[in-house]
This record gives structure tokens, sequence and C-alpha cells, in this order.
């Protein structure tokens, strides 16, 4: 069997990658036990959609975290979510939709909109960037994804209505989990390590955001984040 890379966005704070995406295949790899080595890539553009993460395996190079875990549970045979029922599919599916393409938009805004998270930013998304290039490089990624904001819509509205979306993504995933250690059964599937990925890089990262404060009043999400930490990254 060919070797495995995977490439991610830099780690900060405890965490293998500041990127959501980047940290939930990197979770899948944990969960799976799959073997791999991990590349650290200064910025996403080596990827084959100029976003990261993005995979080189047997030839070919992948870009997407959906797509490289579905070519991996394909290729190894290692499916966290073998034996759910289609409805419990169907919702993995909603709440990805949730966390991925809407939430995940709400954590991008705190990051490179919010005057106070520059500084962070700069040392985290972009870290490994060396600094002179960086100078040059972080108004004009800055700018780009704020146009990305304006083009997803969320970038639209004001920081006061960005929250209160947030507030209610937030409330629905606590909703869905309930008192559950884990969203669907026993042991954690796939959605758990999607949500972990976004909910640990609000929670343990230096970035403000009010979304810190929403997870810690819902005990059950910020015990989800923490469960999920201790048992793949002790
Ligand atoms: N749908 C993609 C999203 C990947 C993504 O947006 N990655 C971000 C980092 S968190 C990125 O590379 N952004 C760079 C850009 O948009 O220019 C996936 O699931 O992998």
């Amino acid at each position: 069997m060919t070797e495995l890379t995977v490439y991610h966005l830099p780690g900060l704070w405890g965490l293998k990658s500041v990127s959501p995406f980047c940290l939930k295949v990197d979770a899948f790899l944990c969960m799976t036990g799959t073997p791999h080595a991990s590349v650290t890539a200064a910025t996403p553009f080596g990827g084959p959609k100029r976003k990261a993460p993005w995979i080189e395996h047997d030839g070919r190079t992948l870009g997407d975290s959906t797509f490289i875990i579905a070519y991996l549970i394909d290729r190894f045979g290692m499916d966290p979510d073998e034996g759910l029922s289609a409805d419990q599919r169907g919702r993995a599916v909603a709440i990805q939709r949730l966390v991925e393409e809407n939430l995940y938009w709400a954590m991008v805004f705190d990051r490179w909109v919010r005057d106070e998270n520059w500084p962070f930013l700069k040392q985290s998304v972009l870290g490994q960037i060396p600094s002179v290039v960086r100078t040059v490089i972080a108004p004009i990624a800055r700018r780009g994804v704020k146009r990305q904001l304006q083009g997803h819509g969320l970038g639209l509205h004001s920081p006061e209505e960005i929250e209160a979306i947030a507030r209610r993504d937030l409330e629905a995933l606590a909703g869905m989990l309930g008192d559950r250690d884990w969203f669907f059964r026993d042991t954690p599937t796939l959605v758990d390590a999607t949500v972990f990925s976004l909910l640990a890089n609000i929670r343990y990262v230096a970035f403000a955001s009010p979304m810190k404060a929403m997870i810690e009043g819902h005990g059950n999400l910020a015990r989800h984040t923490d469960r999920f930490r201790d048992r793949f990254y002790p």
C-alpha cells in the first residue's frame, strides 16, 4: 500500500490544525487509526482546489474533507458510520451542512473581521508564512475572505445579526445532542468529529468570539467537545 500524505493548515493552542476541515480529516484518521504522514502547509494553495485539506495517495491528489474521507473509507475500509440507519445518515448530512456551510462562516467572521483577532489570525492561520511575505499578503487575504463572506451572504449582516444566527445553530446542535455522550450511539461517529472540529476551533483558541460563551452556556456541547478531545487527543 502506498503512503498516504495529508496536508493541513498549521495547528496551535493544542489543536492539530486551526482549520476545522483539516482537523476533521485528522480526527477521522485518529478514529480509524489510518496510517499516514502529516504535512503542515503554510497556505492552502498547494491543494487541487486551492483549499485545505488535501491528500496524496496512490498517485492522485484529492481535495475537500468530505471527498477525502469518502475516498479513505473506500480505500481502507474503516467507516465510523457503519451501521447507521438511513434516518441517522440523513441527520448527519443536515448537521454537517449546519456546521460547515453556516456556523463555520460565523467563525470565519469572528477570526478575520473582528480587529481584536487580527494579531491571532496572523500568528495562527498565516503563522507558517515567512514574516516578510506575510506582511504583504495578510491584508490581501483579509480582503479576499471578506469577499467570500459577502458572497456567502453571512457577511452582509451586522455583528449582532451574525451572533443571533450562530446562537440559533448552537441551540439546534445542543437540542439534537441532548443528554447523550455522542450524537447517534454510544460510540462516536463522523458527525461527532465534524461538530468537534468546529467547536474546538472556537473553544480552545485565542480568538475572541461570542460563540465561546454560547457553547459554555450549553453544557452538553462543551462536554461533547472535551469528551472528543480527551478520547482522541489526550
Ligand atoms: N468544503 C471544503 C472546505 C475547505 C476550506 O474552506 N478550507 C479553508 C480552510 S478552513 C481554506 O482552505 N480556505 C482558503 C480559501 O478559501 O482561500 C472541505 O470540506 O474541505
